[in-house]
Formats: C-alpha cells, sequence, structure tokens
C-alpha cells in the first residue's frame, strides 16, 4: 500500500464525515488496533535500519496527521451542534408588545399593596393565614367564649362538620386568629399586620359577605396608648398624602382589647365626595369613624402564650374596601365585587404602579 495515497484517502474520508458517529468509525478504521495505520507501525519491525529510517518518521506524521484531522473534525461536528441548537431554542424578543396595555390591578389589590408598604416602614411585617378557621383561634382566644354575645353578633359562617380535634369550623369573621395564630409561632416582641378576607353572613348596600379586613399588633414591653395614636397617626398620614390629619379617640368596646378605642378623622365634603384632613370640629368639617383598636386585654396576651405582666401591647383593625373608597372617591361597595370591565379600567391601576413611599403610595392608572 503506498503511504502517500493512504494518508490523502484518510484525510478526505475524515473531511466528509458528516456525523460524530462517521467519525468515530474512521477512528478505529485508521488508528485502533486492528486499525491500518497501526497495521502499519508494526511492520517498521520487520524493516531493515535503512528502510526503518525512510519509512518510521513517514508513518508516524501520516498518523500525526490523522489524529489532528479527527480531532479537528469531532470539534468542527460538536460546534455545529451547538450552534444549531442554541438557534432553535431562541427566544424572538423582537415580536411586537400588544398596541395598548390590557388588564388593571384591581383597586383593593393596589390598597393592600399600600398598607403593606406604608406599615413596612414602621416596621411591620405582614402575617397570613387561614380563611377557614376553627372557633378556639376565631373567638375563644380573642376573649370571646362560646356564650359571648359577641359571637352571635359576627354572623358567622359554619361549617356543618368539627375539625379532628372536635372543634368548630367556620370561615374567619376577622383576621384576629392570625394575630393569635402569629404570637404562638413566633413569640415576643412582635409588629405585624394581617390584611386578607374574611366572611360574615350580611348582605346589603354597605355590606357584602365577604369583605377585606387590615388589623395590626404590637408587642412589647411598656407598650402604651401613646404608642397606638401615634402610629396610627403617621399610618393615616402616610396612606392619605397628607400631613393635615386630624385623629379623635373615643371609647369603644371591644371583647379583645382594654380599653378600647374607636378612631374618627376629620373630613370635608368637596365636590360631592368626602375628603379626610383637618379638625372634624372646623366649619364645614365632621368626624368619620376609620378604624378600631386598643390595649389588648390580657386574657388575649395569654392565649397568644405570652405572660401579660411581661409583654403588653396595642391592636387595630379596619376595612380595606372602605379605605379604598374613601381614598380614590367610589361610592358604591358592591361595584368592588362585579368584575364589571368599564369600572375596573377606570378604578384600576397599571401593573406597572408599584407603591411606594418615594413614588406617593398610589396613583391611578
Ligand atoms: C379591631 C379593633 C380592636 C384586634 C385585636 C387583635 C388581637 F388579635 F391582637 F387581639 N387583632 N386585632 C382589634 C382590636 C381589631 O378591629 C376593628
Amino acid at each position: 500500500m503506498d503511504h502517500a495515497v493512504t494518508g490523502q484517502e484518510a484525510l478526505s474520508r475524515i473531511a466528509l464525515a458528516d456525523d460524530l458517529d462517521t467519525v468515530e468509525a474512521l477512528r478505529v478504521e485508521f488508528l485502533g488496533k486492528q486499525g491500518s495505520i497501526s497495521g502499519l507501525l508494526k511492520t517498521l519491525g520487520k524493516l531493515d535500519p535503512e528502510a526503518r529510517k525512510l519509512e518510521g518518521p513517514r508513518i508516524h506524521a501520516l498518523r500525526e496527521s490523522v489524529s489532528e484531522a479527527l480531532a479537528a473534525r469531532k470539534t468542527a461536528l460538536e460546534t455545529a451542534a451547538l450552534d444549531a441548537r442554541l438557534a432553535a431554542e431562541t427566544i424572538d424578543l423582537s415580536l411586537p408588545a400588544p398596541a395598548t396595555a390590557r388588564g388593571v390591578v384591581h383597586p383593593i389589590s393596589q390598597v393592600m399593596d399600600e398598607l403593606a408598604e406604608v406599615f413596612a416602614d414602621l416596621g411591620f411585617a405582614v402575617a397570613t393565614g387561614p380563611e377557614i378557621e376553627d372557633d378556639w383561634h376565631n373567638f375563644t382566644a380573642l376573649n370571646m367564649p362560646e356564650s359571648h354575645p359577641a359571637r352571635a353578633m359576627h354572623d358567622t359562617f359554619y361549617f356543618p362538620d368539627h375539625n379532628d380535634d372536635g372543634r368548630e369550623m367556620l370561615l374567619r369573621t376577622h383576621t384576629s386568629p392570625v394575630q393569635i395564630r402569629t404570637m404562638l409561632k413566633d413569640g415576643a416582641p412582635l409588629r405585624v399586620i394581617a390584611p386578607g378576607r374574611v366572611y360574615r353572613s350580611d348582605s346589603d348596600a354597605t355590606h357584602t359577605p365577604m369583605f377585606h379586613q387590615i388589623e395590626g399588633l404590637v408587642i412589647d414591653k411598656g407598650i402604651h396608648l401613646g404608642h397606638l395614636k401615634w402610629t396610627l397617626e403617621t399610618f393615616l398620614k402616610a396612606f392619605f398624602e397628607r400631613d393635615d390629619i386630624v385623629l379623635r379617640l373615643r371609647p369603644s368596646y371591644f371583647p379583645f382589647t382594654e380599653p378600647s378605642v374607636e378612631v374618627d378623622v376629620g373630613y370635608a365634603n368637596e365636590g360631592g365626595r368626602r375628603v379626610v384632613g383637618g379638625s372634624g370640629d372646623a366649619p364645614g368639617h365632621a368626624w368619620m369613624e376609620v378604624l378600631g383598636s386598643g390595649m389588648v386585654n390580657r386574657r388575649v396576651i395569654e392565649a397568644g402564650g405570652l405572660d401579660p405582666d411581661e409583654w403588653q401591647g396595642f391592636a387595630f383593625g379596619t376595612g380595606v374596601d372602605r379605605l379604598a373608597m374613601l381614598k380614590y372617591g367610589m361610592d358604591d361597595l358592591r361595584a368592588f365585587f362585579d368584575g364589571d370591565v368599564r369600572w375596573l379600567s377606570h378604578y384600576g391601576f397599571s401593573a406597572l404602579d408599584v407603591p411606594t413611599l418615594s413614588g406617593g403610595v398610589g396613583t391611578p392608572a
């Protein structure tokens, strides 16, 4: 066999190999144990020294060039395969966006996000819990034992079956059971808000059977009503984005707080809608109740697994839907849950308008 011809033929066959299996087959054919070039190397031993001097370098050079050609062809095929895969997996980012943005953020979602932002700035974390509760977390732990009249006042939706612990099951009537669960889980000190859906069997122009509440709880040492008033005033100023918010605290009653206070804000009627600001006693102004609150009852702190002689706290609660109506001037609560696209496109928010304190917590779309 002529070496020159073998070399040329080998190199041209390698160049023509169009997949990795063919390259491997050629490697075995030329350089494998039974390969033709390996066979040539074996013949060197039988040559006389003169011939070996001549043939040796030629056969080694042949083996070298074939080996290099195989490696180069293998790399080229692998690169081509990778390029093909990258091309096939490309995402076409040049596809046109819709001419106009579709869909809006519901005002309740927007206001929930605004509230979380305002309270985060005051060091409050967001806590959540189940909407299907047992009567211990929803009532008993909040100083409402079975016979308590407040239970009847809550128009509770009960489930027909009890849970495995024999507890009565219900749709939570407020988010307070979340605070009980948070105290039991995290202990003290604590600063949380609990926003979410609550349920009461009540339906008319101003009540829907499902509505949204936000409650807050602070537990620490030496907490008093002054902390409560400052926190609520600071919250309302940030939420309504005005400095002239005036609060009026009135004595009240809630089973879970002692003492309990209802919080009013001054407002005026401007262009047929209520605008928060100024003292309710100022000319053309009146007071409107916006929050319930108080110092957490010692029995509730105990139910949360804490020693009330060591830890004190304040709590507050309000309706998110009502806050949204007040801030953004809607007058019909039921429209919130109709899903009317015309109403949504008017009152909804752009998904790009994420509430931030520096940007003004919320600006309509
Ligand atoms: C309100 C009014 C007053 C309240 C109490 C608690 C808890 F769990 F800490 F005891 N959470 N929220 C509370 C107090 C809620 O809503 C009108």
